[in-house]
């Protein structure tokens, strides 16, 4: 059953009506749509998301809308993002069993999706902001950012699913351009959508006046629209990830397409590394120790991370990469061919990392780790130093030796009055 052949956006009214007659959610919540209760819970910026409560049980019905919610409808935007989310999840579903939620039924002419109401899981980006800490994340994010990077990669796949699954994914082209332009250009010139705090004109003069910055994040960018070395979620960031205090799953996967194998990792830690330069405008007691557990979950992740891929590249090398007709069936050791693959993996993710810590601060869509601090001198004050270490860690991206070298650079900012 479908709620239609020509897209109409759901609304909190409409929604038990429209979509009455599909089975995959009647079953979940129960078929007297009379007795269901809808809110609309979108806090992103660009879909419709629903909570269904029925006599039975919830879920999530997840709209797209055909503009940028951010903006409004001046900023059209394809509705088709709905169907990449989709494939991705089911992709995602398979290479990292259990990260993702249950998806209950597509619908592509209406661009919804009704998938599991993960609950008591809330953005970890609150958790982050609350000072709570989250048992096993660190295990979690590792293993899932390891899985789908090394299992979407030709490591791992037979190349003709691969290619066919690279084509599938180009036609994602207006997602993509959003992170092409956000996230790799318009931080390092006065766009005309960027908004930033004043008080950091100082170190944004610096940044855009940064020639050889500029060329390591083009670089970035040219290997971002033609490295197409596995399926990167592509927004992951603390609002893509929910969390109990024991159990996370990763959401949120419009921005989907092939790229870098290092793109999701880099990303995620610049958030864990906001969420830690941020923490002096959101507590007192418990400042030092709690952002010291940010840290830890970052080395954490990385250190996991390493040794499931290492595990992976032992185990799972099964695709065109690397074979082991070349090096095991020769008596010949791989590990330098997988150190190599990680020294790359690596120099893309901290380059990405010190990207995101930009343009969260300057460009559109700011994280709300900083843009929730009303105190505008001291927000000013930690955004400096988040992006002073962004353009540093640019700078070093393949030099850096691990995870543990980037906390104690960040360890360092945080203790320097950049402003
Ligand atoms: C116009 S969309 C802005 C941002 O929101 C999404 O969640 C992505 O992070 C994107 O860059
Ligand atoms: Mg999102």
């Amino acid at each position: 059953m479908s709620a239609g052949t020509v897209y109409e956006a759901l609304s909190v009214e409409t929604l038990p009506e429209r979509l009455k007659d599909v089975p995959a959610l009647a079953s979940k919540v129960g078929s007297d749509s009379a007795a269901w209760d809808v809110k609309e819970v979108g806090d992103g910026n660009l879909n419709l998301v629903f909570i269904v409560t029925g006599p039975e049980g919830k879920a999530i019905v997840k709209q797209a809308l055909p503009y940028v919610r951010l903006v409004g409808d001046s900023w059209p935007l394809p509705l088709y993002r709905a169907y990449f989310e989709y494939h991705a999840l089911t992709r995602q579903a398979a290479r990292a069993p259990g990260a993702v939620p249950e998806i209950y039924h597509f619908d592509e002419a209406q661009a919804l999706i009704v998938m599991e109401f993960l609950s008591p899981h809330v953005i970890l980006r609150r958790k982050l902001i609350a000072g709570e800490r989250v048992d096993g994340l660190a295990e979690f994010l590792g293993t899932y950012c390891a899985r789908t990077a090394f299992r979407g990669s030709e490591l791992s796949m037979a190349s003709p699913d691969k290619k066919a699954d690279v084509a599938l994914f180009a036609g994602n082209v207006e997602i993509p351009a959003i992170t092409e332009a956000l996230v790799f250009t318009d931080p390092y010139y006065n766009a005309e959508m960027n908004h930033h705090t004043d008080e950091l004109e100082p170190v944004i003069s610096q940044l855009r006046s940064d020639i050889a910055l500029k060329v390591k994040v083009q670089q970035a960018l040219q290997r971002f629209v033609s490295n197409t070395e596995t399926m990167v979620h592509g927004d992951l960031h603390s609002g893509s990830i929910m969390s109990t205090d024991t159990d996370s799953r990763v959401i949120d996967p419009e921005f989907a397409q092939y790229g870098p194998l290092g793109f999701d990792i880099g990303m995620m830690c610049a958030n864990f590394l906001m969420a830690y330069f941020s923490q002096p405008a959101h507590r007192g007691n418990d400042l030092a120790d709690y952002q010291e557990w940010i840290l830890g979950v970052i080395a954490d992740i990385c250190a996991t991370f390493e040794a499931e891929f290492r595990a992976l590249w032992a185990t799972e090398r099964t695709g065109i990469l690397y074979p082991a007709a070349l090096f095991e069936d020769q008596g010949h050791d791989s590990t330098p061919a997988c150190d190599a693959v990680l020294a790359d993996l690596w120099r893309d993710a901290w380059t990405v990392c010190g990207i995101e810590m930009h343009r969260r601060c300057l460009s559109l869509a700011h994280n709300a780790d900083f843009e929730e601090i009303e105190d505008i001198a001291l927000r000013a004050r930690l955004e400096a130093r988040n992006l002073m270490m962004g353009a540093d860690l640019i700078h070093k991206a393949d030099t850096l030796a691990d995870a543990s070298a980037v906390c104690a650079i960040a360890r360092d900012f945080n203790g320097k009055d950049v402003l």
